[in-house]
């Protein structure tokens, strides 16, 4: 059997780089894969959040999904918090991973800046709940970000020494799926920086609920350089960016990439319906495509988060029904620690 498991954090706005980059994808895999997808709250805390934000955007990432087309008979949809499995598994994990896998993490050093002192130590130990995460269903797979992609060979590090260390294969090791050409969606305002929740300008992104006039203001004041458009010419062979021209105009080529990812078009495709055209045409025809996509999502999003009750429903019983698989998995990973359990 195939599974994934996969999630987002109820951390702020939703984005087009959520979307684009997780959960459209969820959308897609939910037909070939047993699938469950996470609220992941835990994580959300690493940052502080304060309480009554934190349960609303709980609420929000939930009916991001449902809006978006996951369907909560078909897969489990749930708020971490509620299957205390994640926790009790990420301690020990926290004692199988090392002190020198944790101090490679990328994330750990951008999300922590300057001030690593200050961060909390659960920031730090993120990847041994994200490893729990995957691990405690046994998922086969795990569709990420170019982001995740570190946490994610930190999860399969963890499940072989696991596995090693206790002399049973009670973990499958899980594989990646990175999914599409709009893997990374950037800044509205620096294409060197990604699309991001936790960023203190809403100029930067396009929230997934923005009305039609957000979307056309947000893309007409977004940083662009003063060329016109280029063609197909700048791909290489096998028709991909070279990133050294991703370089030379980051903003350029996010704004053609978020079309391309939207309009389901390839490099060629889209440099080829846009070469040589100015800035203002084609922001014109990314704010009718964005609208003509989003526009349908944000508004199923505010129906659905005006009735609360039912969005707790479909977590409780999500809940439910995780930790009828993940239970199980923390019984067999205990038993193989040691720990009396009768
Ligand atoms: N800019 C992005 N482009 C493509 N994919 C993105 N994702 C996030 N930003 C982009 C993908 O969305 C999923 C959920 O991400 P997350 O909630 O776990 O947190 P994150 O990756 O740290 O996303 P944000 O929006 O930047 O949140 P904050 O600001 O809270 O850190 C993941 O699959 C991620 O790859």
């Amino acid at each position: 059997m195939k599974r994934i498991f996969s999630g987002v954090q109820p951390t702020g706005n939703l984005h087009l780089g959520n979307y684009l980059g997780a959960i459209r994808n969820f959308v897609a895999l939910q037909h070939d894969y047993d699938s469950i997808y996470c609220v992941v709250d835990l994580h959300a805390i690493t940052v502080w959040q304060d309480p009554a934000e934190l349960a609303a955007h709980t609420r929000q990432v939930t009916a991001a999904y449902l809006a978006a087309g996951v369907d909560p008979e078909r897969c489990i949809i749930f708020n971490q918090s509620r299957v205390t499995a994640h926790s009790e598994l990420a301690w020990i994990f926290n004692c199988v991973a090392r002190i020198g896998w944790l101090n490679r993490m990328t994330q750990f050093k951008e999300k922590a800046g300057k001030h690593k002192e200050n961060a909390s130590a659960g920031l730090y130990v993120y990847p041994a709940l994200m490893a729990a995460d995957i691990l405690a269903y046994k998922a086969t797979h795990v569709p990420v970000g170019e982001d995740q992609k570190q946490h994610l060979e930190f999860a399969r590090n963890v499940a072989q020494k696991f596995n090693h260390d206790y002399g049973r294969e009670v973990f499958p090791v899980p594989d990646p799926i990175i999914m599409g050409s709009a893997a990374r969606v950037m800044s509205l305002r620096d294409g060197t920086k990604k699309m991001s929740k936790s960023e203190p300008s809403d100029m930067t992104r396009i929230n997934m609920t923005d009305d039609a006039d957000t979307i056309a203001n947000k893309l007409k004041r977004a940083t662009t350089d003063t060329g016109t458009l280029p063609g197909p010419d700048v791909l290489d062979e096998s028709g991909e960016l070279p990133e050294t021209a991703r370089k030379e105009r980051p903003e350029c080529y996010n704004l053609l990439s978020i079309y391309a990812a939207l309009a389901d078009l390839s490099w060629r495709e889209v440099l080829t319906q846009f070469e040589g055209q100015g800035f203002a045409a084609f922001k014109g025809a990314l704010t009718e495509l964005a609208v003509e996509k989003l526009g349908p999502i944000g508004s199923e999003m505010q129906r659905l988060t005006n009735d609360p009750a039912e969005i707790d429903r479909i977590l409780k019983r999500g809940g439910e029904r995780a930790a009828e698989i993940a239970n199980p998995v923390l019984n067999e990973a205990m038993d193989a620690v040691g720990f009396l359990r009768g």
